[in-house]
């Protein structure tokens, strides 16, 4: 016997049009002013400099340490590799100490250089590296420990550099999600031994593609650089192993260019918040993660968990009615890097037991901002929402017939 529609419910999982016409994206790229943009590269084609660190790469490394409040940037082309170099200009190599609830280029970028991630469990109520549970994991072959600015939060710095330095570990940050972000009144980018940034498309300032390393050790800032360019010094000179990280003068140009807009596009990811805040408020069970009022943030990821319980769906079925809406909602970082390869395969003796990390990747779910998103579009995802929850058991039942892989993929 099929399932009874509800025709109350005007849902697209239920067969009804979906109620955007033009796909919200977690991630749509921010983009700066076309003119000023277009004169950018008018002025890398006039000069025909394309690479190797040109007058618009070196802008863009003074642009960005001087956000970080940092003395020195070597920008790369993307944030994996500027991990890569960045473990290679500390020198780590046997374990190091990472969280699996992170992209997984963190785990990747250390495994890459044939270091074993170890996998550290969260806070709960940050989604951070728990400081609590890391000394535990320090074994000989440890030699650092790798912690995320997860969602552009502030990882636990002083709790972590106490850890370090008590046993000699080199601590370096992924805050791939954090530029512009700071703690304390210090500006993400200082803290550890050397920080890394992403510009990819999707982040809050994007080149494109593009990273950064960051510190304020001139000699890792030297060595990074130097491994960025094939370990050259000179012209026919090469001092080290290197490879080709390099930012090109377009990039960077795409990243002047965001700069330009940083300002307004905070204030749109702020007014967006705002406005989730609104939205998410009267509704059961999606609950907003909860921000520290001292810290700066740049709103990036608006980032929730459901409680199945109290919302009467799970994450898995909200995400799916909201992407069959159009409202392309995303379950990152669903499943935790050590359910993924090559990690899921090779877990240490006795498996990966990490009950945080998978309690709380079963219930995050992220929801679209940015300057594609208007205050508009979250007031009408807020009314979809609550239609989807008043109609929670229909939605449960007409997804209970489709393949939840597919369901949760759609568009
Ligand atoms: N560490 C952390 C903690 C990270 O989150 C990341 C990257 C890294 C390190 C590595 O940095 P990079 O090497 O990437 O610089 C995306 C991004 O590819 C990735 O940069 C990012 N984190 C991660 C969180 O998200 P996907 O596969 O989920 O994104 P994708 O391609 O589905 O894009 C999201 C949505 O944005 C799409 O549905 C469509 C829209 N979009 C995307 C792009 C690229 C556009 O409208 N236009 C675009 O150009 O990984």
């Amino acid at each position: 016997m099929s399932t009874p529609v509800d025709t109350t419910a005007h849902l697209a999982v239920l067969g009804a049009v979906p109620r955007f016409a033009r796909p919200l994206h977690v991630g749509a790229p921010n983009i700066g002013d076309r003119e000023r943009l277009l004169q950018r590269i008018g002025t890398i084609l006039d000069t025909r400099r394309l690479s190797n660190f040109g007058p618009m790469v070196r802008q863009f490394e003074e642009t960005v340490a001087r956000y970080a409040g940092v003395n020195h940037c070597v920008a790369m082309c993307n944030g994996t590799v500027a991990l890569e170099i960045g473990a290679r200009a500390l020198e780590l190599s046997g374990e190091v100490i990472v969280p699996a609830f992170t992209f997984v280029a963190t785990a990747h970028a250390l495994a890459w250089q044939g270091i074993r991630p170890v996998f550290c469990d969260i806070d709960p109520r940050t989604h951070l590296i728990d400081p609590d549970r890391v000394e535990a994991l320090i074994t000989p072959r440890t030699t650092g420990i790798l912690a995320v600015h997860l969602w552009g939060r502030v990882a636990p710095v002083e709790r972590l550099r106490a850890i370090a330095d008590r046993h000699g570990l080199k601590l370096m940050f992924d805050a791939a999600h954090a530029f512009g972000c700071s703690h304390k009144e210090r500006p993400v980018g200082g803290f550890g031994d050397l920080e890394v940034f992403s510009f990819h498309a999707t982040k809050f300032m994007n080149s494109a593609e593009g990273g950064a390393i960051v510190t304020n050790d001139p000699e890792l800032a030297r060595r990074a650089r130097l491994m960025s360019n094939f370990g050259f010094t000179g012209l026919d000179r090469v001092e080290a192993l290197g490879v080709n990280g390099k930012m090109s003068e377009l990039a960077a140009a795409v990243g002047l260019n965001s700069f330009e807009s940083m300002d307004a596009w905070l204030e749109v990811n702020r007014r967006n918040m705002d406005a989730w805040r609104r939205v998410l408020a009267p509704l059961p069970g999606i609950d907003l993660i909860p921000w520290n009022d001292g810290d700066m943030h740049n709103h990036q990821y608006v980032v929730c968990e459901v409680d199945a319980s109290r919302a009467g769906l799970g994450r898995d079925e909200l995400v799916a009615a909201l992407r069959a809406e159009n409202v392309l909602a995303r379950r990152y970082f669903y499943p935790g890097c050590h359910r993924m390869e090559p990690y899921r395969s090779h877990p240490p003796q006795g498996g990966w037991r990490l009950p945080v990390t998978e309690s709380v990747a079963a219930r995050v779910m992220v929801l679209p901002t940015g300057t594609a998103v208007t205050e508009r579009d979250i007031a009408e995802v807020g009314a979809l929402l609550e239609d989807i929850l008043d109609h929670a058991d229909t939605v449960r039942a007409a997804l209970a017939g489709r393949d939840p892989g597919q369901a949760l993929e759609a568009q």
